[in-house]
């Protein structure tokens, strides 16, 4: 194999071959109606992060904090035993680990594009506006596991937790949809109505099913903390979509996403230490909740 390598054939895999392959399509005027993710190459988009001040930091800050956060975590749950406890502790750790994935694939260019605005958008005909995509379809899988560790924590059903992740899901790959979207304007904002359709289901399973669950599980009080955090953060989300770049544009691209950076830490890392906080100094409450999920007390203990 190393003898097809040789110094004038590059290798297809080689990082660098986009500068010279990549360049006929960079020429090309996209028409509105193309969803051009690939324009530019992850070296132009690193530049055009690298530039933006505004921009890096709020994915650095976020990067240096998951850090933290991971050996926090792994820190504070060293003694947890109860199988039911443990399963709270992975979900929760599994917050900052898709964060810190998420946020290297942001600064790295890797799951940023370029997207040319239809009109009737505020930022149409202003050339290629940098979409951070990368940030939407993570959180597919970062609010899954916050939704998880809560209705653990509320001792809540299978019915209910499924309910909840689902639509959880479903609102963040619509929202991807709607970033996405650049055949009219009308479309993206579709989307957004779906996705916002989709998160008033969740709220409504945190509001109205789950507070009785953990009333019945003991947990109540930190369950109410928990689930007042959730509630009013994710709400900032799609305000912040509808004011941002994707949006109506008020924001810029760089505001915006140190306004969801800003969310990011309170949503994720203060809502995380608070529940293994309290999981790891009030284990035996956990374990001795008979709920049929990630239960450790099974018929036959
Ligand atoms: C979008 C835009 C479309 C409408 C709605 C949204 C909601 C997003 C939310 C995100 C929460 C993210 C968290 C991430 C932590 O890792 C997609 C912005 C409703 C609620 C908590």
């Amino acid at each position: 194999m190393a003898a097809a390598v040789s110094t004038t054939t590059r290798p297809a895999t080689a990082h660098h071959m986009d500068t010279t392959m990549i360049e006929p399509a960079t020429a090309e005027i996209p028409t509105a109606a193309q969803t051009v993710l690939e324009l530019q190459t992850q070296g132009d988009a690193l530049t055009e992060i690298q530039n933006n001040d505004l921009l890096y930091s709020s994915f650095w800050a976020n990067i240096a904090l998951a850090g933290v956060a991971i050996l926090l975590f792994v820190y504070m749950g060293r003694d947890v035993e109860d199988s039911r406890a443990k399963l709270i502790w992975v979900a929760t750790l599994l917050v900052p680990l898709v964060s810190i994935s998420s946020y290297i694939g942001l600064a790295s260019g890797l799951t940023v594009g370029f997207l040319e605005m239809p009109s009737g958008h505020a930022l149409a005909g202003e050339g290629q506006i940098l979409s951070p995509w990368g940030r939407y379809l993570t959180w597919t899988f970062s609010t899954p596991a916050i939704l998880a560790a809560l209705g653990l924590l509320a001792g809540t059903d299978f019915t209910k937790l499924f309910t909840a992740i689902t639509m959880d899901i479903a609102m963040c790959i619509t929202g991807l949809a709607a970033a996405l979207t650049n055949s009219s304007v009308l479309y993206r904002w579709l989307f957004y109505g779906v996705s916002c359709a989709f998160f008033l289901a969740v709220v409504y399973v945190l509001l109205f099913e789950w507070p009785d669950d953990a009333r019945a599980a003991g947990t109540d009080e930190i369950f109410g903390t928990l689930k007042n955090l959730t509630v009013v953060l994710w709400f900032g989300y799609p305000v912040l979509w509808a004011l941002g770049s994707e949006g109506l544009a008020i924001l810029s691209v760089g505001a915006t996403s140190w306004g969801y950076s800003g969310l990011d830490i309170l949503a994720k890392y203060v809502f995380a230490f608070l529940l293994l906080r309290w999981v790891a100094n009030n284990e035996s409450v956990v374990a001795s909740n008979q709920a049929v999920i990630g239960g450790g007390s099974s018929a036959d203990d």
